[in-house]
């Protein structure tokens, strides 16, 4: 069975394309989350994108994703730096995740070089744009394949 990986994405993403192209690219969210399904694709897996400006959302996403999902590729966007919830869901969540970022947030302030999910992630991309969900999900295929259950 082709492995099923959940796509988070995080407030204000929502907005890409329309503002800070040097920043983060000029593709919308909609191209991301297309890139990232034809990416999921190509290496034979299946991705559901999920993006909300609520804290709240994306805290009961990961409360329930292991129902559905294999693995979780997350761009927390801002929660990443503030959200003890969205860590506190992490910490009782089964499933491996990976954190993704769409710039270099240690080329930049200060209060985006600290993440509370950092820690309990299998991997952090950051940078990259949007190869880095591809990056991730192609990361994740091999920490799956590699799983001992
Ligand atoms: O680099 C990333 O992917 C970030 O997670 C993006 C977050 C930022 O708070 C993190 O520090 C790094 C911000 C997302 C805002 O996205 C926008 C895109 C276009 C226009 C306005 C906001």
């Amino acid at each position: 069975m082709a492995y099923n990986i959940l796509i988070l994405n995080g407030p204000n993403l929502n907005m890409l394309g329309t503002r800070e192209p040097e920043i983060y690219g000029a593709q919308t969210l909609d191209d991301l989350e297309n890139y990232c399904r034809e990416s999921a694709a190509t290496l034979g897996m299946k991705c559901t994108c999920f993006q909300s400006n609520l804290e709240g959302d994306l805290v009961g996403k990961i409360q329930t994703a292991a129902a559905e999902f294999d693995g979780i590729i997350i761009n927390a966007a801002a929660y990443t730096h503030t959200s003890v919830a969205i860590h506190d869901a992490f910490k009782t969540c089964p499933l491996p995740f990976i954190e993704v970022h769409l710039s270099n947030v240690y080329a930049r302030e200060e209060f985006r070089h600290k993440s509370l999910i950092s820690s309990l992630a299998k991997g952090v991309l950051c940078g990259f744009g949007q190869m880095g969900y591809s990056l991730a999900l192609q990361a994740m295929k091999e920490i799956l394949n590699s799983r001992e259950d």
